[in-house]
């Protein structure tokens, strides 16, 4: 498009020279004031070309006998309005993809505000309180946990900020981490118990490799899960891998010989059966089997279980004596809120963290300060 300007003192006398050069059928695009010397001056902007398409190259000097705008021009214009149009239409369908993209999000909003409802819970945006909570179950925390725990660290606490920070505080102290297996300084008999499938002979692994490879430690390991097919060959394969000299415990009096034959031994990692934890053979099991020996059982539990269960595990096992806890598969979890439920009301610790399936290095030791950033966002 060509554009033309014309100045003048005033309106009208600019109109008067865009008339004079172009003609009455002139285009104004734009018109505006400029201040540049002591006196302002208008300025009219003006597309030439159209003027010229529309009525002929000769419009500025034309006659009366002028018979409208010229087919060039009129193709022009009908293919530049076929593209508006073009234009519109996709415009249209965009917005129309939004607005039922925005219906559908507000009929998120409310099915989890009835959710919310249905859990007891208080979802005002306008209430602090909720907004917390709200931020806590986002975080993995299990709802009625968040619930109770917000409702009591922050009760008489006014200010939003003060109650964040009374939370974290309170997750921060739960999350109280136990020292690592590999690195105690006496002696000790470590059987690693929970349910199924969680890594607890990965784990195993993992600690094994770490203590006598890292930390120098004499290492032994007893198979005690005679229950799974190829759980013996499992352990076998690591124990030569690492070099460790290993032992098979079908039952207490094999357990009783292991023990004794590995009595020199810094560390002896038991490696037991994953059973069902909400059988109650299972407990029947573990007890006959490492009940009557200076076992320290820790527990592995996987970071991919719901709070509610990982609350009922722990419950569970602890009943036996736990001396610490190894949250497995924490790279495979969507959120970490849930390991909140293992510790929360109980004096547990955590010893390790895993995170993949490398062995020795996909393992390490909590930081509550993560772990808190990473349940509160
Ligand atoms: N992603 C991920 N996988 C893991 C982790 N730890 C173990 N695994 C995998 O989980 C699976 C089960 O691991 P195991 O160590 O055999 O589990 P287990 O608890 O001994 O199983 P059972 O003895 O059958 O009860 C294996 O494929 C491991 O490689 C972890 O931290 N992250
Ligand atoms: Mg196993």
């Amino acid at each position: 498009m060509n554009l033309r300007s014309f100045r003048a003192p005033t309106m009208r006398e600019a109109m008067q020279q865009v008339k004079d050069a172009l003609g009455p059928e002139a285009i104004i695009l734009n018109t505006r004031e400029i201040r540049t010397g002591r006196n302002p001056l208008v300025e009219i902007t003006v597309a030439q070309d159209y003027v010229e398409e529309f009525a002929g190259p000769s419009s500025t000097n034309r006659s009366n006998d002028w018979n409208g705008p010229t087919p060039e021009f009129l193709n022009k214009v009908m293919t530049e309005l076929g593209g508006m149009r073009r234009e519109l239409t996709r415009l249209r369908a965009e917005r129309a993809v939004a607005t039922q993209a925005t219906r559908q999000w507000d009929r998120l909003m409310s099915d989890m505000k009835g959710v919310a409802r249905l859990m007891g819970l208080t979802p005002d945006s306008d209430c602090p309180e909720s907004a917390l909570v709200m931020r806590l179950v986002a975080g993995g925390v299990e709802a009625a946990l968040a619930q109770s725990m917000v409702e009591r660290v922050t009760r008489g606490i006014k200010d939003m900020q003060d109650r964040t920070r009374a939370v974290a505080a309170e997750i921060r102290d739960a999350f109280t981490s136990a020292p690592p297996i590999w690195q105690r300084n006496q002696r000790s008999v470590a059987a690693f118990v929970g349910p199924t499938g969680v890594g607890k002979t990965t784990t195993l692994a993992k600690i094994a490799a770490k203590a006598s490879i890292e930390h120098g430690k004499k290492v032994a390991i007893v198979a005690a899960d005679t229950y799974r097919i190829a759980s013996v060959d499992q352990i076998q394969a690591y124990a030569d891998l690492l070099g460790t000299p290993w032992a098979v415990a079908t039952g207490p009096e094999e357990m009783t010989q292991a023990l004794k034959r590995f009595e020199n031994a810094d560390l002896v990692l038991v490696d037991t059966a994953g059973r069902n934890p909400w059988c109650d053979d299972t407990f029947d099991d573990l007890e006959r089997l490492i009940g009557s020996v200076p076992v320290e059982r820790h527990l592995c539990v996987s970071a991919t279980s719901s709070g509610a269960d990982l609350a009922q595990i722990v419950d569970r096992y602890n009943a036996g004596g736990v001396r610490s806890l190894v949250i497995t598969k924490i790279d495979e979890a969507r959120a970490l809120g849930g390991m909140l439920s293992t510790v929360w009301g109980t004096d547990l610790q955590i010893a390790h963290l895993t995170n993949g399936q490398e062995v020795p290095q996909d393992i390490m030791t909590p930081d509550a300060d993560e772990l808190c950033q990473a349940v509160l966002g």
